[in-house]
């Protein structure tokens, strides 16, 4: 019988491909969307007539009860979150109530309604931020260094805690950063191609930033998908980092971006250590090693950085061109 899949924060760049991914193997799929005045939908547009959407709200434990009630899944997958890391000094008490407590809320509705579903967590390596060991691996400490990394902790030992305690199937991936053409604007390396694509053709002159020097293990937002699934198809539930064990500064993703457009010189357009993009704290370099989910799950990147540079890059000059 065709399992049954609900994702939370259905309409996030994750989940657009985890949706397709569960879909592609006969999945019936169920989405959260929260109220908002305006459709938001872009991401799973082209799906939408094979996805259910259910309205509920991270803050509203009525709701996330009856998403589970309504949909009865086998696999709950919770992506909902505030994700984006500088707008939780904005919002630091928000970011905890989305993004740690949340995951609490989540845990619970499946404790109450379907405890047998198996849950997966989005932990994230911004739990190591500020690191103590290279690479960073599931046993190295966490040293947070953000509202956002602190409440992914959070979200991380509760998703353990109920593990152990209930013995429910929870597991937590531990994901590097992964980033696609559907990746938030706000986000450095979509700023990044969108930006670049737009001075490529006349209508953008400058791209202010903020620290170029930081350092990210970026892999492909539809690679890691098949990690979230094949975790919570593995005989025991357990965490693991899924990254592409290679790390890359910044100002490389700017100069390769620039160089997919033909623009060599691209001091000439970038503004760097721009106030408005400095953290209060930042976390300077992520690198992950992927051995566990390689060797348990047999989990292994497949788009490199060239090539997910080229992608985003690429597909931000096809969206404007159409604009
Ligand atoms: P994203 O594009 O920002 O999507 C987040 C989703 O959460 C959106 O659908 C958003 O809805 C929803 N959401 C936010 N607040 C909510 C609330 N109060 N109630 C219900 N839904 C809410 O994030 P992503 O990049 O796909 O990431 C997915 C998950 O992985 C997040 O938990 C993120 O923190 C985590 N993560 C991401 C990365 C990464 O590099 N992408 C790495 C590690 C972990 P709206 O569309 O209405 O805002
Ligand atoms: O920043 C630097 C910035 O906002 C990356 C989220 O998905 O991954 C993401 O968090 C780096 C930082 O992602 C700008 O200071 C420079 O060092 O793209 P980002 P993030 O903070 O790493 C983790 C794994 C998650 O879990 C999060 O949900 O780039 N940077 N100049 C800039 N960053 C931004 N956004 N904008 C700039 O202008």
């Amino acid at each position: 019988m065709a399992k049954t899949a609900l994702i939370t924060g259905i309409t996030g760049q994750d989940a657009s491909y985890l949706a397709e991914f569960l879909l592609n193997k006969g999945y019936k799929v169920f989405g959260t969307t929260r109220r908002s005045s305006t459709v938001n939908n872009e991401r799973i547009k082209h799906i939408e007539d094979k996805i259910e959407i259910l309205s509920a709200d991270l803050l509203d434990s009525s709701s996330l009860v009856a998403a589970v009630r309504e949909s009865q899944p086998d696999e709950v997958y919770n992506l909902a979150a505030q994700s984006f890391v500088k707008t939780s000094w904005d919002q630091p008490v928000l970011t905890g109530e989305f993004t740690g407590i949340g995951v609490t809320r989540m845990l619970e509705a499946v404790r109450t309604v379907k405890p047998d579903a198996k849950f997966y967590q989005a932990s994230s390596s911004e739990m190591f931020g500020k690191v103590v060991e290279v690479p960073q691996t599931e046993t190295t400490r966490f040293y947070p260094r953000s509202p956002y990394g602190v409440a992914k902790v959070y979200g991380h030992y509760i998703t353990l805690n109920y593990r152990e305690s209930f013995n429910m199937f929870a597991c937590s991936g531990i994901l590097f950063n992964h980033e696609s053409p559907r990746r938030g604007l706000e986000f450095v390396t979509r700023k990044i191609s969108n930006a670049v694509a737009k001075i490529s053709l006349g209508k953008q002159d400058k791209l202010e930033l903020g620290n170029l020097d930081a350092k990210r293990d970026w892999g492909f937002a539809g690679d890691y998908v098949e990690a979230m699934w094949m975790m919570l198809q593995h005989d025991t539930p357990d965490d693991y980092v899924v990254a592409t064990g290679e790390t890359h500064s910044v100002q490389e993703f700017v100069e390769l971006s620039f160089k997919t457009v033909g623009i060599e010189d691209w001091q000439k357009y970038v503004v760097s250590n721009h106030p408005k993009h400095l953290r209060p704290a930042e976390v300077d370099h992520l690198i992950g090693d992927y051995s566990k989910a390689k060797s348990v799950l047999g989990w292994e990147p497949k788009t490199s950085f060239p090539q997910l540079v080229e992608m985003m890059v690429k597909a931000d000059v096809e969206l404007e061109k159409s604009r």
